[in-house]
């Protein structure tokens, strides 16, 4: 198994890393859940970069600095909101990951935090986003010999009972010690 992939239960907002992900809105202005913890613990200066942007369609991602934040950097992208599974909504999640990655092999960083994307208010089902994160970064990690540690912060003992079964379901479906 990777020991590099670590699945902790927490606020993203309070993790140290080269860059942590925010599940953010196709405007990047703002909102609930972890973006709005994310903008709240950075300060002002965010919302100020994420201006600039212009916006970020669902599956891509951008990067900003992580002013006060522990973390040096926020990578944001977009997730895709379920309506049912028949929109795309798996290959536009698995893309959330790819795009972030893409961000984190360009820049070099070593460290990257991730939240359980699309799965609050966007309301993707848990255990099948859980699946489709894993399977991403696993990939991520086999491809990026100097990404040193990816950690998926999950915000609840359930969200994180989730992410460790499907963990153990993509280590049997590889076989002991392949994955
Ligand atoms: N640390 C880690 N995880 C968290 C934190 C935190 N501080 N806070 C919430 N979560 P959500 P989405 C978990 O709704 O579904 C926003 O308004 C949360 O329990 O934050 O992608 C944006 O602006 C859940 O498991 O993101 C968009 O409009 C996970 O983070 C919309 O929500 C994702 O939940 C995006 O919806």
């Amino acid at each position: 198994m990777d020991t590099k992939l670590a699945l902790i239960q927490g606020d993203i907002t309070r993790v140290d890393a080269d860059a942590i992900v925010n599940a953010a809105n196709s405007s990047l202005l703002g909102g609930g859940g972890v973006d709005g913890a994310i903008h709240r613990a950075a300060g002002p200066e965010l919302l100020a970069e994420c201006r600039e942007l212009r916006g970020c369609a669902p599956g891509q991602a951008k990067l900003t600095k992580g002013y006060r934040l522990p973390a040096r950097h926020v990578i944001h992208t977009v997730g895709p909101v379920w309506r049912g599974g028949g929109q795309g909504e798996a290959a536009t999640l698995a893309r959330c990951y790819q795009s972030a990655l893409a961000i984190v092999e360009a820049r070099g960083f070593r460290s990257v935090a991730f939240p359980s994307i699309s799965t609050g208010v966007y309301r993707f089902p848990i255990d099948r986003a859980s699946a489709i994160a894993l399977r991403e970064l696993h990939a991520g990690l086999e491809r990026l010999p100097f990404l040193e540690k990816v950690t998926v912060v999950l915000f609840s003992q359930a969200d994180l009972e989730t992410y460790v079964r499907a963990l153990a379901a993509l280590t049997s479906s590889r076989g002991a010690g392949n994955v």
